[in-house]
């Protein structure tokens, strides 16, 4: 097992990461830009190297920097969190390059998931099932329009590079596939540098699931069920759940037990989601993850394992200390992600936290970075906490949200509490009832 853990990352993740270590016994590194030296993950780490400017180009995201304080500490593994270098093949080969370890897959297969089309192909070979769609990179218009004709509009026209929802265009018939062609192309090459796409069908009223596996690179895999995450705002998760309200327990051993199959046959190690479009019953495969997700805490909740313990154990070379059988589903939990933001557009609004009071009592999980006087820097993300309730059943843990976020105080700067209270009122909410436009069109209609 590493002695000694560098993490290339900040915030709630930073801590969640930090708090894994010191369970296992592992000595932390936190390493940090000039914005963030009075951060809680500097504080809370046993060790902190400044390692560039508030610019993340030249802080988070330096592999010379990062490197660097690897080497001035004597870390042995990287923990990379979520986003910042978590997909990044080129960093891991460059990782391994220097004798550390990452804590995560391989740079091989961070690249097969990263290439959208190369993961679908992967996907279907391993007997995942996927949107149908074209074979592979769509060319040029005419060869749009005859794979639009074989598979029936609507359909999707999306960056091979892509992911995450930019470079996307819908065309809903033929009138409108040029167009749409056209500008999924260019807008691709402006975002990833590379302007090749592919279509699939079009689903109009889908749940996002994703299943969250784990692989310990050396044949075994396990799946810890499904998360509903459907309830987004342009591409950005804001309230996920564990078990999905749609779906049966047969439903969840057939599609885990498929994506575990896939995970082992591959070799795959760490954590991993992979994505689904669920719609009548069905899932249809559109992405793979290939980092510790942010929602991550839900399933944590219902399986009662730990994680980010379980990433550390598999890079370091151990095997995954449960079996399938021995995941057994617990109760329900939700996420509600807690950006600083000023609602109704969203707006970024960084600033001092003049008061901050987190929740507690059976069943409630506050992550997150935040203390009295801390001021929120506005080069990053805006997330600032995340607040998980576990409960027996649904209703149960809907009710918990409900009290807990009446025991939150974040004062100082405007935040996306206010929507959950709004959110918790609604009957769909309460039911489940919702898809991946639900939010948007609830927007629309109460928010603007
Ligand atoms: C789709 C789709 C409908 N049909 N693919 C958006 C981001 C990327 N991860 C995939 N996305 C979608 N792919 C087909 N064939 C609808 C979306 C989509 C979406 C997916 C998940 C969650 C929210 C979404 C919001 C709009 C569109």
């Amino acid at each position: 097992m590493f002695d000694k853990i560098l993490i290339a990352n900040r915030g709630e993740i930073a801590l969640r990461v930090i708090r894994a270590c010191r369970e296992m016994g592992i000595k932390s590194v936190a390493v940090h830009s000039t914005a963030d030296a009075d951060a809680m993950h500097v504080r809370m780490a046993d060790e902190a190297v400044c390692i560039g400017p508030n610019s993340s180009t030249d802080s988070y995201l330096s592999f010379p920097a990062i490197i660097a304080a690897c080497e001035i500490t004597g870390a042995q593994a990287i923990h990379p969190g979520y986003g910042f270098l978590s997909e990044n093949a080129a960093f891991v080969q460059i990782v391994e390059d220097h004798g550390l370890t990452f804590i995560g897959p391989s740079a091989e297969h961070i690249r097969q998931m990263g290439d959208k089309i190369t993961a679908k192909e992967t996907a279907q070979i391993l007997g995942i099932p996927i949107v149908p769609g074209s074979d592979g990179g769509v060319p040029d218009v005419a060869s749009a329009k005859k794979a639009a004709a074989e598979m029936g509009y609507p359909v999707i026209i999306k960056a091979t590079a892509g992911g995450g929802g930019r470079g996307m265009k819908v065309a809903l018939n033929e009138d409108e596939l040029e167009t749409s062609f056209r500008t999924a192309r260019s807008e691709s090459k402006a975002a990833f540098g590379n302007d090749e796409v592919y279509m699939e069908k079009y689903l109009q009223k889908p749940r996002h699931i994703e299943i969250q596996v784990f692989g310990d690179g050396q044949g075994g895999g396990v799946h810890l069920g499904e998360r509903d995450c459907s309830l987004q705002r342009r591409h950005q998760k804001v309230f996920e759940e564990a078990p999905g309200p749609s779906i049966t327990p047969e439903e969840r051993a057939r599609i885990g037990g498929i994506c575990a199959n896939a995970i082992a046959k591959m070799g795959y190690k760490g954590a991993g989601t992979v994505e689904f479009l669920y719609e009548d019953g069905e899932f249809f495969f559109i992405e793979m993850n290939t980092r510790l997700q942010v929602e991550h805490p839900v399933t944590e909740a219902i399986f009662g394992q730990d994680l980010v313990r379980e990433q550390i154990r598999v890079a370091a070379g151990e095997k995954l200390s449960f079996t399938q059988d021995e995941l057994v589903l617990n109760g329900h939990a939700i996420e509600v992600r807690i950006n600083a933001e000023k609602l109704p557009n969203f707006s970024p609004c960084p600033g001092k936290i003049t008061q901050y009071h987190a929740p507690g009592g059976l069943g409630v999980r506050m992550d997150s970075a935040l203390y009295d006087g801390y001021s929120i820097p506005p080069y990053y993300d805006s997330l600032i906490g995340k607040l998980i309730v576990h409960g027996r059943n649904r209703p149960e843990a809907l009710a918990r949200l409900h009290r807990a976020l009446g025991e939150l105080i974040v004062d100082g700067v405007e935040t996306t509490i206010p929507l959950f209270d709004m959110l918790l009122q609604e009957e769909d909410v309460q039911t489940g009832n919702y898809n991946i436009h639900w939010l948007e069109k609830w927007l629309e209609k109460n928010l603007s």
